[in-house]
């Protein structure tokens, strides 16, 4: 196996050998790099052959199939590559697959660019497919993904390469657009929301991974069956929308990041639902409460198919009964609540508050603290970070990283938190709309605006963000804990050139840099 598109991979440099550090077996490895040349193989049929909806369906399954977290079974994956290949035929192809792991063979710059494009694609497929399940799509983002495939079965060099690892950036700003339109107009605009780490006595359910539709179809089917269900990692943010908070049962948070749910489950009392990464392999002493839906998949786990019908994970929550008392769980830093719910409409609809407490010098900086988590020690550097920020700035974050600092009560400024969780990583997409408004508002570019973007990355959607990021011409970006194994010396130096990317060095150096 060779797989070194996470940011926890071997040594920094790639996972080889018998598994990867996730937890992926090499033959699910391999078969994911046969997959990836099935799906190369699709998109080169589709230039002369007409995709239809099925295919354009079938490729945002495959690539999320591939991220770092989802699937580890390789029968699931045989039964995918099976899939593509059958849509290959159907649209009429006749060529064969591309052999991706040409790419991981290659000039180290092609590969960087290749990488860029390939990971980019996995994540963009994951809020394409979001979108999907509450009803929409867009064809430039359809179109895109078959492009961005195909280029990567070609024999280019960087010249070719460069722009198409631009476009998945701005494609990929349109695929979040899509998906902020989906969940606003599904489950209404969020709103700021303090949300308990107290778990009630009695049955529940734990929801994690970043699909809303399908924590509502389960509140749906739980309503008055005396079982509380409680968020996990990326789901926090359901609390801040309307049409999902409505539901009494959907009670508080439970745990923190993704890295810590083999401790946080052990023995837990309750169902596990993943509706899409962050999974670990799970334990003996919870495995059996684990319940997987969509594309993630684990071998042995009871997998939640297409009919949506979590009468397994309703009766495994009824038959382990929960905690027998209230349980008061705190966030890493002892906090026993957590907000949420400071999306784009919340943030804006007070623009003008914060564009007087700017001009007025109450707030003099905003920080966008966010992104992955993950189980390196250097990770500490963003809560440290948080803590250090002086009391007139302004932390934006999203993602799972916001675990770090989300509990510690940093106070107000003109009577909006220090803190503000804009939500889930797609939620970038309002850190963006923030930006732009805020540098509407005085009238400059975003790179002059008092603002700093400090970045931590894991999988393959941050890539696509980041990429999104560089498409808008950002520039300063603070980004850690390490840099990507697939980003080339030259490919670095370009990055470091043209946007002035910086590694993370300490939180008291980084702060002094930025605050002058
Ligand atoms: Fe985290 Fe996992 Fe949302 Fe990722 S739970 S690491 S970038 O899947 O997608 O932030
Ligand atoms: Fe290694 Fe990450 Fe790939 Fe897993 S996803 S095999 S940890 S590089």
């Amino acid at each position: 196996m060779f797989c070194f598109q996470c940011e926890q991979t071997m040594r920094g440099t790639g996972c080889t050998g018998c598994a990867g550090v996730c937890g992926k077996s090499a033959a699910a490895a391999d078969l994911q790099d046969e997959l990836t040349s099935a799906l190369i193989g699709l998109a080169r049929v589709c230039q002369t052959n007409a995709p239809t909806a099925q295919t354009h369906r079938l490729v945002l399954e495959a690539l999320f199939t591939t991220i770092t977290n989802v699937n580890f079974d390789e029968s699931t994956i045989q039964i995918m590559i099976d899939r593509v290949r059958a849509e290959k035929a159907a649209l009429g192809g006749q060529a064969g697959d591309y052999d991706v792991r040409q790419i991981w063979k290659a000039d180290e710059d092609i590969r960087s660019l290749k990488s860029l494009i390939l990971f980019g694609l996995r994540g963009m497929a994951a809020y394409a497919y979001h979108a999907l399940m509450l009803g929409r799509s867009s064809e430039e983002v359809d179109a895109f993904f078959l492009k961005g495939l195909a280029a990567l079965g070609e024999d280019w060099g960087m010249d070719e390469l460069l722009p198409i690892v631009m476009e998945t950036g701005k494609v990929n700003l349109t695929c979040m657009a899509l998906l902020d339109e989906a969940n606003t107009t599904a489950y209404g605009t969020p709103t700021p929301t303090t949300v308990p780490l107290t778990i009630e006595k009695g049955p529940f359910i734990i929801v994690t991974g970043h699909d809303l539709k399908d924590l509502e179809l389960l509140l749906k089917q739980t309503e008055g069956k005396g079982i509380n269900i409680y968020t996990h990692g990326e789901m926090l943010p359901a609390h801040g929308y309307p049409l999902l908070k409505k539901y009494g049962h959907l009670k508080g948070n439970f745990g923190t990041a993704w890295q810590n749910q083999q401790k946080e489950f052990d023995n837990v009392p309750g169902a596990i639902l993943f509706t899409t990464n962050c999974l670990m392999p799970p334990r003996s002493s919870y495995s059996d409460r684990v319940f997987t839906t969509e594309v993630v998949s684990y071998p042995g786990l009871v997998h939640i198919g297409e009919d949506k019908d979590f009468t397994p994970v309703i009766e495994k929550a009824l038959a382990l009964g929960g905690y027998s008392e209230e349980q008061h769980f705190t966030g890493i830093n002892g906090g026993t609540t957590v907000m949420t719910g400071f999306g784009h409409g919340t943030v804006l609809s007070v623009a003008d508050k914060v564009i007087d407490a700017v001009k007025g010098g109450a707030i003099k900086h905003f920080f966008l603290v966010g992104g992955c988590d993950g189980a390196r020690p250097g990770r500490n550097y963003y809560t440290d970070f948080v803590k250090q920020t002086p009391a007139d700035t302004v932390i934006l974050t999203l993602a799972c990283g916001k675990y770090r600092f989300n509990d510690l009560d940093l106070g107000t400024i003109g009577g909006l938190p220090r803190i503000m969780d804009m939500g889930q990583c797609n939620d970038a997409y309002s850190a963006i709309k923030v930006a732009v408004a805020l540098s509407e508002a005085f009238g400059c570019g975003v790179n002059d605006l008092p603002l700093t973007l400090v970045l931590s990355w894991y999988e393959q959607k941050a890539v696509c963000i980041l990429l999104t990021l560089l498409y808008l011409g950002l520039k300063n970006i603070y980004l850690g804990p390490t840099l990507p194994a697939f980003v080339s010396p030259n490919v670095l130096n370009f990055l470091v050139e043209n946007y002035n990317i910086t590694p993370i060095s300490t939180p008291e150096e980084d702060l002094k840099k930025i605050l002058g």
